[in-house]
């Protein structure tokens, strides 16, 4: 049954292509490999299929990702007064997540397009395409690309295909499949060169981003008998580094990748003083960090999600281990507040 609907939903988009001319394309702030490969991947296609087609800036780039835009420059905002024949949304499962230039509003439009692989997706656009089975939008693009027989370019497929990796943790993560790493291989097919993909996205930091994550690894701790791993940037690390808090992109893989771990939690101080932003990741799908997020009003993935919390370190690290510690609790490990080891870090 779904697989009918996808395909409707596949087919009722590339009329939407087809049948229209002046497209804005958007996806969600504090964007990932998934979010600007597949914003700049459709944006190529539709310019290529000779549309007017608008890329809203998202917000800042992680500047591992700007290869990908091969110099050129993303709009800031939308012209004010223009009507759009239609919109599409990639990657943003509500409306808390669309770019802040636009106010929580979607552009008025014709045909509101919806492509989006979280389960939680709660917009309601005239054509829905949610696919949680998907690793990301860049693969489900890349479906759709095929299925319409248009060209991928090299350039689209370089696009796709880091979509692809970021999202999968570099084929890593669950949500690495048959279908996901088929893509990738087609999308190679297409002129994708993986090293070089991966020199740009692993292998192009800076300094200080290293030096960032020294001060954040000396607050690595474990707790609950080992399952659960946090980390914090603080605001006073930032500033001694002299860095933007996109450079802390990535560093919630490091609570991750210690044996034993169940959930591991990124705390960041990047926002407003007194404003802590949280990034859950379970390797299970029994805990589903979601749910997490979602009681502290954030949402994402079972197993990648986020939210953000107001109050002083100790509190919010509190506040988050708790439910942490019942959602562990309800998936049947056992987490007893006593095996909470150390003290809260004071950040
Ligand atoms: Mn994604």
């Amino acid at each position: 049954m779904k697989h009918r609907e996808d395909a409707s939903a596949r087919d009722r988009i590339i009329s939407a292509i087809e049948e229209n001319d002046v497209f804005v394309i958007l996806t969600h702030v504090s964007p990932d490999g998934d979010s600007i490969g597949s914003l700049v991947a459709l944006w190529r296609v539709l310019v290529h299929r000779g549309k007017q087609c608008f890329a809203l800036f998202p917000g800042d780039m992680p500047p591992e990702y700007l290869f990908l835009l091969g110099g050129e420059d993303l709009p800031r905002s939308l012209p004010s007064g223009q009507k759009w024949d239609v919109v599409v949304l990639l990657d943003i499962p509500s409306i808390s997540r669309l770019p802040l230039s636009l106010n929580r509003q979607i552009p008025p439009c014709k045909e509101l397009i919806n492509i989006d692989h979280h389960e939680s997706n709660d917009i309601r656009g005239t054509i829905n395409w949610v696919d949680p089975s998907a690793s990301s939008v860049g693969e489900m693009l890349c479906h759709l690309l095929e299925h319409a027989r248009y060209d991928v370019s090299s350039e689209v497929a370089t696009a796709l295909y880091t979509a692809i990796l970021t999202d999968t943790g570099s084929f890593r993560f669950p949500n690495t499949t048959s279908s996901s790493l088929r893509a990738a291989a087609r999308l190679v097919t297409y002129g994708v060169n993986p090293a070089r993909v991966a020199q740009h996205v692993y292998g192009s930091h800076s300094l200080r981003k290293f030096q960032l994550l020294g001060l954040a690894l000396a607050t690595l701790q474990t707790c609950f008998s080992g399952k659960v791993a946090y980390m914090w940037v603080t605001r006073k690390m930032l500033d001694e580094v002299g860095v933007s808090p996109v450079e802390a992109d990535g560093f919630i893989n490091f609570p991750r990748e210690i044996k034993g771990v169940e959930v591991a939690i990124l705390f960041k101080q990047e926002g407003p003083e007194g404003e802590v932003k949280v990034s859950l990741r379970s390797k299970r799908r029994n805990v589903v960090v979601s749910r997490v997020a979602e009681m502290f009003h954030g949402g994402g993935h079972p197993l990648a999600a986020g939210c953000t919390l107001s109050g002083s370190a100790e509190t919010v690290q509190e506040l988050i281990l708790k439910a942490i510690a019942e959602e562990l609790e309800q998936a049947g490990m056992a987490a007893s507040a006593s095996s909470l080891s150390g003290s809260p870090s004071k950040g």
